[in-house]
């Protein structure tokens, strides 16, 4: 998902520079070294009042010039790559760091239960207009049974299927960009962009229809725009989030997820931890105040997301929260998509979680009215 933490931000250029990798060339060394050597002394040879001016590659000694500017370059970046390691180790130390002050800072802070509301209750109006102001007051909601089993069950099938697909594809290189999204503490954790077909597209119609009238009136209309369309993936082993936002403060809502169960979502499996009532200037300017390892903002009471299959929460993208650490033996696998709320800038709209092919082109209106094109046996 989501914010771009400083750990990402450094394994995108470090991708970017694997894929410019000079090893291969590395192999050719011992053959040009000779030449390499050549140039040098001719290099020295040069008076101190002659103008360089490069050979000529037909030249005797174009060659190996050519080479000593390739060794520089090596050099260089191997230098480069040493340096993106340590920077990324560091930046991995100083995430689990981070982590450990907020744990120490949340230890007294009290667990609350969300209550969720049965799918079933919303056909009365004042109960979705109830839902939908728990937005407003705790930038957090909880809906059950927005997707029946079936569905849950054959998505679920259908993400794994991909994950293991697009881990493939990928190999040992870096995840590439057009199916994942940018995830904290990666590792045993993946955001997986789906695309708009099959049961993925089935299951998007599907929560859609259930929870229409309430997503209208929390994202303003019908005319919002889907901005987010993916899976969340943590396997075990995969460790606890910092505490964060996905949007920084700004006075109102822009951006409503909704993450939905593919399975039950039990407490050793490391459930969404939310904070409500933080997506306020009061609470994020306390999280900041504290360097976002203490304060009141921590010490407020949360509640850890437990979750049976097809349960939702939702939440204001500037609500704290983070993903738990997975200590059991299963995958927890949550089916995410987002809104932008209707006239309101989303700050993150060129980088969020959807394929780019669906970017800015569904509204809330176009997933309500449309028929299912391919249902869930
Ligand atoms: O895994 C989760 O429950 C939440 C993940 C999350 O908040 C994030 O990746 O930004």
């Amino acid at each position: 998902m989501r914010c771009r933490g400083d750990e990402e931000k450094l394994s995108d250029v470090q991708s970017a520079w694997l894929d410019v990798s000079p090893l291969p060339f590395l192999a050719t060394l011992p053959a040009v070294s000779a030449s390499a050597a050549n140039a040098m002394d001719a290099a020295d040879n040069l008076s101190a009042t002659t103008t360089y001016v490069p050979s000529a590659m037909d030249a005797g000694d174009g060659w190996a010039q050519f080479v000593v500017l390739m060794v520089t370059a090596l050099c260089g970046l191997v230098g480069m790559k040493v340096s993106f390691d340590g920077e990324q180790t560091a930046s991995q130390d100083a995430i689990s760091e981070r982590v450990a002050k907020q744990v120490a800072a949340m230890e007294t802070a009290e667990t609350i239960p969300v209550i969720g509301v049965p799918l079933g209750d919303l056909k009365d109006r004042l109960a979705v207009s109830g839902t939908a102001s728990s937005l407003d007051t705790d930038g957090l909601l909880r809906i059950d049974g927005v997707l029946s089993p079936d569905t849950a069950k054959a998505l679920l099938a259908e993400v794994n299927a991909t994950l293991e697909r697009e881990l493939a594809r990928a190999g040992k290189g870096s995840l590439p960009s057009d199916s994942f999204g940018n995830v904290y503490c990666k590792g045993n954790r993946y955001d997986l962009k789906l695309p708009l077909r099959g049961v993925a597209e089935a299951a998007l119609r599907e929560a859609v229809l259930n929870m229409g009238p309430v997503l209208e009136k929390v994202a303003g209309g019908n005319t919002a725009k889907l901005c987010e369309f993916a899976a969340l993936v943590s396997d075990p082993g995969s460790t606890r989030q910092p505490v964060h936002p996905d949007t920084n403060y700004r006075r109102d809502r822009c951006v409503v997820t909704t993450f939905v169960a593919l399975q039950d979502v039990e407490s050793d499996m490391g459930p969404t931890v939310f904070i409500p009532g933080s997506h306020t200037a009061r609470a994020h300017l306390a999280f900041k105040e504290a360097n976002e390892v203490g304060g009141p903002a921590l010490a407020a009471p949360n509640c850890v997301a437990t979750l049976r299959t097809g349960d939702v929460s939702m939440f204001d993208s500037r609500l704290l929260h983070c993903g738990g650490g997975n200590s059991s033996n299963k995958r927890r696998v949550l089916f995410y998509f987002s809104f932008e709320v209707s006239g309101k800038e989303n700050p993150n709209s060129g980088f969020s979680s959807i394929r780019d092919e669906l970017r800015g082109t569904l509204t809330l209106q176009d997933l309500r009215n449309q028929p299912i094109v391919e249902t869930v046996s």
